[in-house]
């Protein structure tokens, strides 16, 4: 196996803390993006088509992209501890939370207030995207986000984790994203109290140096 990486973007950070929660060592190719390297062959012809990272390349040759589907066959091949579930009802309760975390709040900061408007928009007019947002919208992109954050932070009231007792990939997913933006400085609302109290103890994981 072979885990194309680039060691400061969020995606391949949570494949590298769920491998780590799992004790599962991942051989690392860290890629160069700021010189674009994953836009270029052969990373982008042979490995990923859409020039993202993570990707990781199988024993065989496959190559598996996407995070969620990279953590959802780590997970069958290391069953435990059970970072999705165990059982169907718990793994389908995760996949719910991932995926509401996912749309609603990690989407929308990324592609329209980091990517597209916001602080490193420079990096992908190089490489990526043709069209650009304004850069005064990442302000308000970031508000909308904040808004499903909102909520999220009141549905979660009472839970030490976003599954109830059970650490998940939707807690691992939350955490480094958020600890992503806040690194960009996007930080977000200390007043979402549960949000905040997550953050905290996500943080002081030994998995959270992955
Ligand atoms: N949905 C994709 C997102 C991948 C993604 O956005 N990767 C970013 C790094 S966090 C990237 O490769 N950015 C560089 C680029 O697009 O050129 C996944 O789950 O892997």
């Amino acid at each position: 196996m072979l885990f194309y990486d680039y060691h400061d973007a969020p995606n391949p950070r949570v494949v590298r803390m769920f491998a780590a929660e799992k004790g599962i060592a991942l051989p690392l190719r860290p890629l160069d993006l700021n010189r674009g390297e994953n836009r270029k062959p052969p990373y982008v012809t042979e490995i990923n088509r859409t020039g993202q990272v993570p990707a990781l390349q199988l024993d065989d040759g496959r190559v598996i992209c996407e995070i969620l589907p990279i953590c959802e066959y780590l997970e069958e091949l290391h069953p435990a501890p059970a970072l999705i579930g165990a059982t169907p009802e718990d793994r389908a309760e995760a996949r719910q939370w991932t995926r509401w975390i996912d749309l609603k709040y990690v989407e929308r900061m990324t592609e329209a207030c980091v990517v597209q408007a916001g602080p490193i928009r420079d990096l992908y007019s190089r490489f990526n995207y043709k069209t650009m947002l304004p850069p005064e919208m990442w302000e308000i992109c970031m508000a909308v986000a904040h808004e499903k954050l909102a909520w999220f932070d009141a549905e979660m009231a009472g839970r030490t984790f976003v599954c109830g007792n059970r650490l998940t990939l939707a807690d691992i997913h939350l955490f480094v994203f958020i600890d992503f933006f806040e690194g960009l400085g996007l930080n977000f609302p200390r007043a979402l109290s549960w949000v905040a109290g997550h953050y905290d103890r996500m943080k002081a994981r030994p998995s959270a140096a992955a």
